[in-house]
């Protein structure tokens, strides 16, 4: 049998999987009609809903420009994954004001002050190609850029740290048992060689080359490098205090960005990111909460699932995307949408989601 083309691939994947958003949203007269270096550059970018027929995206970008270059494919991906209407122009809002609303979960229940909360942002730096697209030289070049970067970072009294690479040979580099340790305590990332979406994407290529941990010395605040996009900058904190948790953020971020090269934004599409599903705030803002009720003892996902489909919410296991509940019933729970909304929409929307949660959790 010869082998089927890519059309005839993607319309079998459309019958079999139909959440695929690549492949609902594929067109073959646009393909057909792009010339062959797009359509080998189309075809690369939209390789894991191809080769991973139960992806939901379906589609990593290769470069920044691929959002616009291929606008009339990607755009109806991120319309339906983001939820914008068709007569809704894609605009990514910019409000950090997130003193402006106090959202403070201990006001909904004195126990979810002990929750633990994490917002972080995906960030790329515009001179590089994104990670799918970055050879082994340009891992390191990046690390190596990012490293200078964290060392005037550590100056500053608040955000003072460290940088752990896990790069052979760098002047950084940690040992394999600090390494498994800091994996387990949830603060470094995984092998990625191991996530097949990232392996067919090509973002795990070279592992473990130009990847590593900025820490804080609180063991509060970090910067992912080389992980899914070039940077992944994180706050966590127990407490409740979601206004004090996204305001050190911003900070770090801020400080950050003016000690590399400029990201890659766009006033339509946001912070651009590897995955279409973390453009615009590039922000993934989570809180760990037990729901044994709603979970059935963490056994029984739907029910929750549903409940927080409903709140504009994502329901995750607590060991990261694709893991399990915990057996008291704790989740992830983190607001969907990030493109068309703004930081402190974010952090209102998981804070009224995570009250209706919490309600119907005690009311059962
Ligand atoms: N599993 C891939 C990506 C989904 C979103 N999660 C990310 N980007 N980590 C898919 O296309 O389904």
């Amino acid at each position: 049998m010869p082998t089927p083309s890519l059309i005839d691939r993607i319309a079998a994947i459309k019958a079999t999987n139909p959440d695929n958003l690549m492949a609902r949203h594929f067109d073959p007269d646009y393909f057909a009609a792009l010339p062959a270096d797009r359509q080998t550059r189309l075809t690369r970018i939209i390789a894991s809903g191809t080769e991973i027929p139960d992806s939901n995206m379906g589609a990593y970008a290769m470069a920044p420009d691929d959002y616009d270059t291929f606008a009339p494919m990607l755009d109806a991906m991120i319309r339906d994954f983001h939820a914008i209407p068709a007569d809704t122009p894609i605009s990514q809002p910019k409000d950090w004001d997130t003193g402006s609303q106090i959202c403070d979960l201990g006001a909904i229940d004195p126990r979810l002050r002990e929750v633990s909360m994490r917002v972080r942002v995906a960030r790329n730096v515009a001179s590089f190609p994104l990670p799918g697209a970055m050879d082994k030289a340009d891992r390191i070049a990046f690390e190596t850029m990012a490293a200078t970067a964290f060392e005037a970072l550590a100056e500053h009294p608040d955000f003072g740290g460290k940088y752990l690479s896990i790069t052979p040979g760098s002047p950084h580099q940690i040992d394999d048992a600090e390494y498994t340790r800091r994996v387990a305590a949830h603060q470094m990332f995984k092998d990625m060689s191991n996530d097949r979406y990232l392996q067919v994407a090509g973002i795990s290529n070279d592992w473990p080359h130009g990847r590593g941990m900025y820490i804080s010395q609180a063991e509060d605040f970090l910067v992912w490098v080389g992980e899914e996009d070039h940077l992944r900058i994180m706050a966590m904190q127990t407490g409740g205090d979601l206004n004090a948790l996204f305001a050190r953020l911003h900070d770090g971020l801020t400080r950050l960005s003016a000690l590399l090269p400029a990201f890659a934004v766009s006033d339509k599409y946001g912070a651009i990111a590897s995955c279409p599903t973390n453009l615009g705030a590039g922000m993934r803002a989570s809180l760990h909460i037990k729901l044994p009720k709603l979970t059935q003892a963490g056994q029984d996902l739907t029910r929750v699932t549903s409940a927080a489909k409903s709140l504009g919410l994502a329901v995750r296991g607590a060991g990261g995307e694709h893991s399990d509940a915990g057996q008291d019933g704790l989740v992830d729970i983190s607001p969907s949408a990030r493109l068309g909304v703004s930081e402190m929409q974010i952090m209102q929307r998981l804070y009224d989601g995570v009250a209706a949660l919490w309600a119907m959790e005690s009311a059962l």
